[in-house]
């Protein structure tokens, strides 16, 4: 089962920096980071991207996404200051890789309007 690198990761077949895990979320940090803090958070169940989050299961599960986004950016020292946090959704939001994440970013002055 898995369609994504993401599922590889998982499974535990490719390795990555995990911070977090539970039974039905997992977090870890980006191979490519845009920020001094940059991890992913992502469901265990397989969503391709946010435009398909369609159920009260979904729902709950985002919101496990936010509050482990929330204890990760007390964690990693980024609370006070701020961060951001991003869905890329498609083609035109510049997702990659189609199975849900969240982005956690931060340690340093975001700009707006984003690239
Ligand atoms: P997005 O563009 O929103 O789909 O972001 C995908 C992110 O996933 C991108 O910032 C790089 C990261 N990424 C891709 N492959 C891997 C991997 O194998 N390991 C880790 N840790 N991150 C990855």
């Amino acid at each position: 089962m898995g369609s994504t690198i993401f599922s590889k990761i998982i499974n535990k077949e490719i390795p990555a920096d995990i911070v977090y895990e539970s039974n039905d979320i997992l977090a870890f940090r980006d191979i490519n980071p845009q920020a001094p803090v940059h991890i992913l958070i992502i469901p265990k169940i397989e969503i391709p991207k946010i435009s398909d989050v369609n159920s009260a299961e979904h729902g709950i599960i985002i919101s496990k996404m936010i509050d482990v986004a929330n204890e990760l950016a007390i964690k990693e020292n980024i609370s006070d200051d701020g961060f951001r946090l991003v869905f890329n959704c498609g083609k035109n939001g510049g997702q990659e890789v189609y199975h849900l994440h969240l982005h956690l970013l931060g340690g340093r002055q975001m700009k707006w309007p984003p690239g």
